[in-house]
């Protein structure tokens, strides 16, 4: 009687990985595209080592958790912690009474930090098992429950959606976004960034777009020249990951000037 082999990845001997993936300490065999974002994990997620899970790309896509928080209580400021922000009644200080949609959830990095700073977050994405990910996440950070996950192409959503926030951090076309010196805005995957804008615009009047850090701030405020617009580097330990340019009120509170954001000591 042959007994069944053991479904899932098997470690291969010191030596013999294949070239296309690595094998980390603790013995996981990731991608080797993944290689250099490993020794990020816990800047990604704070709490990785409670089981936080992660595919190939959300990995490389997922916001920092240091910018996530810094993304979220700059919206949870929109209806002032005071103003209508929860004291009184029970909830956080500086708690801000506001739907978000993620439109792009992924592993939930943004997802997880909007629902610690705001009532209710509403998170899209079309693939569902990036989606599990994002729920199991969630539950690790104990805010699963004032996130409604939801399977589907914000594209098409977004004329069925309100909300009071709009945060977009579509796929960018993948690592490689940096071979080019300034980042096209008519390269995004599937819509141009200004396609994406309009579609966020029926949802909300105020939207957060992640981007690239080569993006040319000016084209982003073109992008909707009738709306303020704050555009803000978004640094990790020192080093520039991205920009986040805010539109609506969004883009007058909270408004900063370009700074390392600290993050707080990691186990
Ligand atoms: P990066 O430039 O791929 O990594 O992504 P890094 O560590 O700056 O490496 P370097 O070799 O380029 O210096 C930087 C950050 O951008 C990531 O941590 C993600 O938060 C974000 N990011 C990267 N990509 C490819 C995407 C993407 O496709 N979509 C989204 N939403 N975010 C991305
Ligand atoms: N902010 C996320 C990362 C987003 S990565 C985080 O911090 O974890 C971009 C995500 O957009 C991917 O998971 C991809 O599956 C999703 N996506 C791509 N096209 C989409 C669409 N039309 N509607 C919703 N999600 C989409």
């Amino acid at each position: 009687m042959g007994g069944k082999k053991k479904a899932g990845k098997r470690r291969k001997p010191k030596g013999q990985e294949d070239s296309d993936t690595f094998t980390t300490p603790d013995g996981r065999v990731l991608p080797a595209s993944v290689q250099k974002y490993w020794q990020w994990r816990h800047h990604l997620f704070w709490r990785f080592d409670e089981g936080i899970e992660m595919d190939e790309e959300g990995w490389y896509s997922v916001t920092p958790e240091s910018i996530a928080e810094h993304t979220a209580m700059r919206v949870a400021q929109l209806y002032g912690a005071g103003a209508g922000a929860g004291a009184g009644d029970g909830a956080e200080p500086g708690y801000g009474r506001l739907c978000v949609v993620e439109a792009f959830c992924g592993v939930g990095g943004n997802a997880i930090k909007f629902a610690s700073w705001c009532e209710h977050v509403v998170a899209i994405d079309v693939d569902a098992r990036r989606l599990a990910m994002a729920r199991h996440n969630a539950q690790i950070y104990g805010v699963a429950d004032r996130i409604e996950f939801v399977l589907g192409d914000f594209y098409a959503l977004a004329p069925m959606l309100r909300a009071d926030v709009v945060f977009m951090s579509p796929p960018w076309g993948g690592p490689q976004y940096t071979d080019a010196d300034v980042f096209d805005l008519d390269a995004l995957p599937f819509h141009t960034a200004r396609e994406w804008l309009d579609r966020a615009r029926l949802v909300a009047p105020n939207v957060a777009y992640f981007l690239p850090r080569s993006c040319d701030p000016h084209q982003l405020a073109a992008l909707w020249p009738e709306a303020p617009c704050d555009v803000e580097l978004n640094y990790t330990n020192g080093f520039l990951k991205a920009i986040t340019a805010y539109y609506g009120d969004l883009a007058l509170v909270g408004r900063s000037e370009p700074r390392v954001l600290a993050e707080p000591d990691r186990p």
